[in-house]
């Protein structure tokens, strides 16, 4: 399944947490979250602030509208599974992550990392003009049309637009992520206890950076709110995938495999 992306890099150090969640351990948690999400973010804050206003012009948006859906599936899919390749050199580099057993590393990534992306996605979302990062240049939901799922589409945009409201920092983000990742009630997992631990370590580092600027209870709060309409629109990702397998199974069959390990 997921072992050779997951193994392909090699071994990182893997801190050991203690029992008991002192300051100066929450300290270190927080430095190697952020660290780790910075070091895998796959662009960094001023490539995206330069990138901002690179828009595709009418003519290249009407030239995507035109894709078949088949092409416009295989284009959407390369770049997810792009981005989840970072996702899982995050994962890898939290402290514990590595410690847990393989079967629950697999579950925690296949289901936390669509998640993780739309997440992220708030970094490379301009709420200006509502429009996102894809293949290089910012765009609006009109671009996606031909994959037929305006209601998908229009779900993560605007699920887009209630994040970047939030303004998170790159830490805030950073631990936001990992504590969606390091959930502990996602099915099947066999260790969800050793989880719950390095989570509960994660939440209290974002509150603790939350509390730097804001009332934590409060942004904490909004920011957990949130999860509900990522739960739906992973949901919906499956039933559109599964719809569009059904009808075009020889594409499908040639989605790349790192998106197909993880949404199989
Ligand atoms: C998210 C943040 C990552 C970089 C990245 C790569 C691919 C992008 C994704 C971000 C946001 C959502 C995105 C995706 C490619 C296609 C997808 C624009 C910016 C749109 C919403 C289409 C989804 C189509 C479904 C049928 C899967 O660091």
């Amino acid at each position: 399944m997921l072992e050779p992306a997951l193994f392909a890099h090699g071994g990182l150090e893997g801190g050991q947490l203690a029992a008991d969640i002192s300051v100066l351990e929450i300290d270190r948690v927080a430095q190697n979250v952020v660290k780790s999400h910075l070091e895998t973010c796959q662009y960094t804050t001023e490539e995206l602030k330069r990138l901002a206003w690179t828009l595709y012009s009418p003519e290249e948006v009407r030239a995507l509208q035109s894709k078949s859906c088949e092409a416009m599936w295989q284009q959407c899919s390369l770049q997810i599974s792009n981005a989840i390749q970072y996702v899982v050199e995050f994962a890898k580099r939290i402290d514990g992550f590595m410690e847990l057993c393989q079967n629950d590393q697999i579950i925690l990534l296949k289901a936390g990392c669509l998640e993780v992306l739309l997440i992220r996605m708030i970094r490379a979302f301009n709420p200006l003009n509502n429009t996102v990062l894809f293949e290089g240049k910012f765009g609006g939901v009109q671009m996606f049309k031909s994959l037929g799922c305006d209601d998908l589409i229009g779900a993560i945009f605007e699920l887009g637009r209630t994040l970047c409201r939030l303004q998170l920092s790159d830490e805030e983000l950073a631990l936001f992520t990992a504590a969606v990742l390091l959930s502990p009630d996602r099915p099947w997992l066999t260790e969800s206890k050793k989880v719950q631990k390095l989570q509960d370590k994660i939440y209290v580092a974002l509150q603790h950076e939350i509390q730097k600027k804001h009332s934590a209870e409060d942004k904490l709060s909004k920011m957990v709110s949130k999860l509900p309409l990522m739960k739906t629109i992973c949901n919906l990702h499956l039933d559109k995938l599964e719809f569009f397998r059904l009808l075009h199974p020889e594409t499908a069959m040639n989605f790349p495999p790192l998106y197909k390990e993880v949404f199989n």
